[in-house]
């Protein structure tokens, strides 16, 4: 049998306290710096922190959170940047000799958390056919194989070619120029998991995929959501600009099934009284929703909007289409139905609802995964969207969606063309631009593509950054389909689990990080990224690279096209990759709203790209801010069973795990943990700390993981949550969500059992 490809099982050391009332001040100020000075040393760590989100510096490469437009304080960063940072700026390396020392079995039996520890990957490594150890190879020779590999398929759609949101928009763009030259669509993305739902509600409904406030909103908002996000923890620098906004009288709301720290109170790092500990309340409401409660209670609110009289009647007769529809769906849906789906009293969202409807209604909902990982997410997200379009909250200062994007990079590389489905226009352009022919018909998501490579149709799996194996669902299912390939390739920094889940060859291309000088040709080159608010920056390395093998994302897809295809139409490769400058002319030639790329990129703070929704243009089917009618429903689950909901700790950016504890949540020295309703564990028989086994649920069968530790935590009956990838075995790889594919990892029927001894 072929070693397991799910982290391993470990003796964890678990102490649980109370749950924090506040996040940041202090201890996350002296956590940053324990974790960059002790990775990345005091002269390398205290460069790189001083450079990070610096006009002239580099763009954090943790979450999509903007920086500020106007000055920056010397610190503008956050706990989990400093890890990101530390984690990319380790001075100890990985080469040839580690990989000598070290089989893929023995590899596979260690935790994430010390693959992290092991340093950057040095040189290209090559897995050979059979072979139980990576042996080092030439770039030349690496880009050979693949090309071989690729050449040989009978088509192109046998190859699938991943992305994760950190590449910066030039390797993006290179990169899906290269797929699309090599003739496929094939580009799933982690955006497939991650806000797909997103895009296509927003999308659907005012015609742009983004969000449509800036940071500026947030200070004249009255009434801020937060839904389903964890923003203490994954965006700590927005816990700042809530702050800021509560402080100038905005209301805001938390919808989360846990009270998470950052969401109740921030103590501000940069401030003497947050440092001594003395923090600002936040939300003033807080609404423990059941898991997937959210189209109903949004429909609730909806519907107790209507009765106030709060209805901007003026907005929708000139922006709205299909409202008839959906106030009579309003009407037909009974309070008793939206009570039992949101498990919120009637009373308690109509207070809601009133404190939306105050003054001039300037209205920001912010949501992230906790929204877009279940099957309906699509119709919450719309229904979302209604509420706003009720209002007439969408376009005008102060009020507008926000969808909090996860990777730094992760809406940049949708704007690039990293996506399996982009419209004819972008294509045309491309086409155009590049003189080639571009092929039109759609490819593989995430899911698919795996569906793919279990079935052999697929046979060679290349990775732009990520970790494919453990982001996926159903970890043995994909690992499976992984091991079918003829080649895996992963273009990474950090050592991962997906190296180690080989096809029949595989290799690993070591690339610079954002943080390391990209030294070109013809002098340092600069890169730039989208944040979650549609603003274009730079951002430049400053540190020496952690090996000199180390090639620029860019350098390796130009070099790897070169073998492939070869210079084709308009294109030259190396030529175009030598001055990104010259990258950032085709942009601006076939992405609309980057005119004047170069000149602007170099502007400090860069520039806003345009956001039609955000003036009242509607790009939509219809030309109008949609209403959607969508059937009002929940995840339900059998009697006895729960609905398991995978998330981050405070230690993990994604895969990555940097420590084992998740110091909000009042969790250390553990990982292997499952979160429950104290009334349903005493239901159950079991004490807490006990060992529980999970299965999961669904109609093509049943899926287990073993001895997690069952915590007692304040949330709603019926509900559990687990860390995300410990997790992700459970969740079935034919569970997607509507219209977006988006695996459903915060809806997984499971039942709970004592494990064995
Ligand atoms: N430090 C750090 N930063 C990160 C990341 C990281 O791993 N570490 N990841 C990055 C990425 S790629 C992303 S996408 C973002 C993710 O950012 P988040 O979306 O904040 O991440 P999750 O941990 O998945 O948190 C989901 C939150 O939704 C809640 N939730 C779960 N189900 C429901 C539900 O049905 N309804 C409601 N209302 N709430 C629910 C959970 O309790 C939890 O608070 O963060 C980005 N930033
Ligand atoms: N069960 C469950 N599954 C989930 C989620 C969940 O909430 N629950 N969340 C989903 C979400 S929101 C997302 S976004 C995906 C994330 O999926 P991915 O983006 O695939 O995963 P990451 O863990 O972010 O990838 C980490 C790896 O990226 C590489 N890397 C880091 N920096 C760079 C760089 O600059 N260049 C290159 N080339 N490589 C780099 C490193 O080798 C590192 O090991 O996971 C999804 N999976
Ligand atoms: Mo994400």
């Amino acid at each position: 049998m072929k070693p397991n490809a799910r982290p391993p099982i470990e003796t964890e050391d678990l102490h649980q306290s109370d749950p924090k009332t506040w996040a940041v001040g202090a201890p996350a100020v002296v956590s940053s710096l324990q974790q960059v000075f002790s990775k990345a040393g005091v002269f390398r760590g205290s460069k790189a922190l001083l450079k990070l989100n610096q006009a002239g510096g580099f763009d954090c490469p943790s979450c999509a959170w903007p920086d500020p437009d106007g000055e920056r304080s010397v610190a503008e960063f956050c706990e989990n940047g400093a890890k990101a940072v530390a984690s990319e700026a380790m001075k100890r390396t990985i080469g040839r000799e580690f990989f000598a020392a070290h089989s893929i079995e023995d590899l596979l039996s260690r935790s994430d958390a010390w693959h992290d520890l092991q340093g950057r990957l040095a040189e290209p490594m090559l897995l050979k056919e059979g072979a139980t150890h990576y042996e080092p190879v030439s770039w030349d020779e690496a880009f050979a194989i693949v090309a071989g590999e690729l050449k040989a398929l009978a088509s192109p759609d046998e190859a699938e070619f991943y992305t994760s949101g950190r590449a910066s928009n030039e390797a993006a763009f290179l990169y899906q120029l290269f797929v699309r030259a090599f003739g496929t669509n094939n580009l799933p993305d982690c955006s497939n998991m991650c806000h797909e739902s997103s895009g296509a509600a927003l999308k659907a409904s005012v015609g742009v995929g983004k969000g449509t406030v800036t940071l500026d909103d947030f200070l004249e908002a009255e009434t801020i959501l937060c839904v389903g996000q964890n923003p203490g923890t994954n965006h700590p620098r927005m816990l700042s600009t809530l702050a800021e906004a509560v402080g100038k009288g905005a209301k805001l709301i938390a919808i989360n099934p846990l009270k998470e720290a950052g969401l109740t109170g921030f103590a501000h790092p940069q401030q003497l009284g947050g440092l001594l500990g003395f923090s600002t309340p936040l939300a003033s409401t807080y609404l423990q929703v059941r898991v997937n409660g959210d189209f109903a209670l949004f429909r609730g609110i909806a519907k107790a909007l209507v009765a106030l009289g709060a209805v901007d009647e003026a907005f929708i007769g000139e922006h709205g289409n299909d409202y008839e529809t959906y106030r009579s769906l309003l009407e037909e849906t009974t309070w008793q139905e939206i009570e039992e789906r949101s498990s919120i009293p009637r009373d308690q969202i109509e207070e809601v609802a009133s404190t939306m409807a105050r003054g001039e209604r300037r209205l920001i909902t912010c949501w992230a995964m906790g929204l877009t990982q279940h099957r309906n997410a699509v119709a919450t997200i719309r229904e979302i969207a209604n509420v706003h379009l009720l209002l007439g909250a969408v376009g005008r200062p102060g009020a507008g969606l926000c969808p909090v994007r996860g990777h730094s990079n992760v809406q940049g590389d949708r704007t690039m063309g990293i996506w399996e489905k982009m419209p004819d226009r972008f294509l045309d352009a491309l086409s155009r631009q590049a003189g080639i022919p571009i092929p039109r018909h759609h490819g593989h998501d995430t899911v698919a593509a795996i569906q793919a490579m279990h079935r052999s149709e697929s046979k060679v799996f290349f990775a732009l950054g990520g970790n494919f194996a453990q982001a996926t669902p159903d970890t043995d299912f994909t690992a499976e389909a992984l091991r079918k390939c003829r080649l895996t390739c992963h273009v990474s920094t950090k050592l991962n689990r997906s190296h180690l889940i080989p096809g029949r060859r595989a290799l690993i291309l070591p690339c610079l990080g954002r943080s390391e000088v990209d030294a070109g040709p013809l002098g340092p080159r600069l890169v730039s990224c989208e944040n979650s608010m549609g603003v274009v920056q730079s951002s430049e390395g400053k540190l020496s690279p952690a090996s000199h093998h180390l090639l620029s994302e860019t350098d390796i897809v130009a070099r790897l096209a070169e073998a492939v295809i070869g210079n084709i139409g308009h294109i030259r490769w190396r030529w175009l990759a030598e001055d990104y400058d010259r990258l950032r002319e085709w942009i601006q030639a076939v992405v609309p709203g980057f005119d004047h790329y170069n000149e602007r990129v170099r502007k400090p703070g860069g520039f806003y790209l345009p956001n039609p929704a955000k003036q009242r243009r509607w790009e939509t089917d219809t030309g109008k801010a949609n209403f959607s009618s969508a059937p009002l429903e929940s995840f339900q689950v059998s009697p006895g069973r729960f609905v398991l909901q995978t998330l981050r700790s405070h230690d993990q950016f994604n895969t990555t795990i940097y420590g084992m504890d998740d110091r909000y949540r009042g969790i250390s020295h553990a990982r292997r943990i499952v979160f429950l309703n104290p009334c349903d564990l005493a239901e159950l028989g079991i004490k807490p700390g006990e060992m529980v086994d999970l299965t999961s649920h669904w109609s093509d069968g049943e899926r287990k993981a073993e001895r997690f530790q069952a915590i007692p935590y304040d949330m709603p009956s019926r509900s559990a949550a687990a860390y995300f990838p410990e997790a992700n075995a459970l969740v079935p790889i034919t569970h997607i969500a509507d219209i977006s594919h988006t695996p459903v990892s915060k809806s997984i029927e499971i039942s709970i059992t004592r494990s064995a001894d």
